[in-house]
């Protein structure tokens, strides 16, 4: 049984028309949206390590820079007073968590203190793994229900699509779903060629046209060659080079008119892949986004190379879109499943948690 069927349980096919899905209003032109990411370092040599451990070594610099912070306030304060409080509010922050989702999360700490009664710290990293697994959990598997399903991949231009789409293709080939890649990032001939070259890797088709072409007549083909030839999941790509919300909703909803012209009753996912190395400004693009079309799931990419993965909880929290994968590296292999449970498993290990 495969990585990304073996999750899948019962569960509600989100069919909703496209046509609803990229009808959110648009406002005023917003200045262009850039991603400002970090130096990666190169990845380490490979070992072979299982999904968790690969989990775990991704995160390793978000963990060093949560968990340790967390310890280090629950070791130095042994009553729960006001300024704990303010000392683990300011941890949360500098983890990369945002204002408002440390101040919810210690609010909930705090109702739950006094629900139990509890009085020195030895209870608190409990909690607080049960209260992040909580904000987590909802709506993370993707859902492909129909064969056809389609993924829709958007986000700014060096989050990660092209790669995202690759190893997703990789993972559900290797689950035993027939995956078709259709390139309508037609913006540049290398990024045509970039797909081409996952779609090799991951041994499976593509749909492309020539350079300029008009990325929803791609999408439309794509969709035309999904049902004659027995697809189940086929993934769009996109360009994440579109100056303005306005052409850029635009675009998705032409891309999407296609889709739902050829495939009107199919499962879509609009998948936003964001870069967790840009922090907090990922959160601001998933709010930009999330006005331009329906976001339905995130991919959130370049885990391995930041410490910035508290990001994962307050995109959930803010924005209430779920993370659904996430990228740990550059190789075929390095995507998963987000599962919340794993997350907190890394960030709080057993033997850590004071439960
Ligand atoms: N370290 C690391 N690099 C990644 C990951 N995902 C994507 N990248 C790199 O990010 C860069 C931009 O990726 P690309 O897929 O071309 O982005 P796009 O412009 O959104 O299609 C490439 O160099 C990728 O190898 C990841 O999970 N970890
Ligand atoms: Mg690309």
């Amino acid at each position: 049984m495969g990585l990304f069927s073996k999750r899948k349980k019962s569960q509600e096919s989100v069919q909703e028309t496209l046509e609803t899905q990229v009808e959110n209003p648009t406002r005023s032109e917003t200045p262009e949206i850039i991603a400002k990411p970090e130096i990666i370092e190169s990845p380490e040599p490979s070992k072979p390590l299982g999904l968790f451990g690969k989990l775990k070594a991704g995160l390793q610099k978000t963990k060093d820079n949560f968990s340790e912070g967390i310890s280090r306030v629950v070791n130095s304060f042994t009553k729960i007073d006001e300024e704990f409080f303010e000392e683990l509010e300011e941890t949360l922050i500098l983890s990369d968590l945002g204002v408002q989702t440390a101040d919810e999360i210690c609010e909930q700490l705090r109702a739950e203190i006094k629900r139990v009664g509890a009085t020195d710290t030895s209870v608190i990293t409990g909690m607080l793994r049960q209260i992040i697994t909580q904000m987590l959990t909802g709506d993370n598997e993707l859902k492909l229900t129909t064969s056809p399903s389609v993924v829709l991949v958007i986000g700014v231009n060096g989050a990660g699509k092209t790669t995202t789409i690759g190893k997703l293709a990789a993972n559900l080939r290797k689950d035993g779903k027939k995956v078709l890649i259709a390139a309508a990032d037609t913006f540049r001939a290398a990024a045509i060629e970039q797909l081409s070259e996952w779609a090799n890797r991951a041994e499976v088709d593509i749909v492309k046209h020539a350079e300029g072409a008009d990325p929803a007549a791609v999408a439309y083909d794509a969709c035309n060659a999904a049902k004659s030839r027995g697809v189940d999941v086929l993934l769009i790509d996109t360009a994440g080079r579109l100056h303005n919300k306005k052409h850029l909703m635009e675009e998705l909803k032409k891309i999407a008119r296609s889709v739902n012209s050829q495939l009107p009753d199919c499962s879509f996912e609009t998948l936003l892949v964001l870069d967790a190395t840009t922090g907090q400004n990922a959160v601001n693009q998933a709010r930009l986004f999330n006005q331009v079309t329906a976001i339905s799931g995130i991919a959130l990419t370049k885990l391995d190379g930041t410490a910035k993965g508290g990001i994962i909880v307050s995109i959930k929290n803010e924005l209430g879109i779920p993370v659904k994968l996430v990228g740990v590296g550059e190789k075929l292999d390095d995507l998963q499943p987000f599962v919340p449970e794993d997350y907190v498993n890394v960030l709080f290990p057993d033997g850590e948690s004071g439960v």
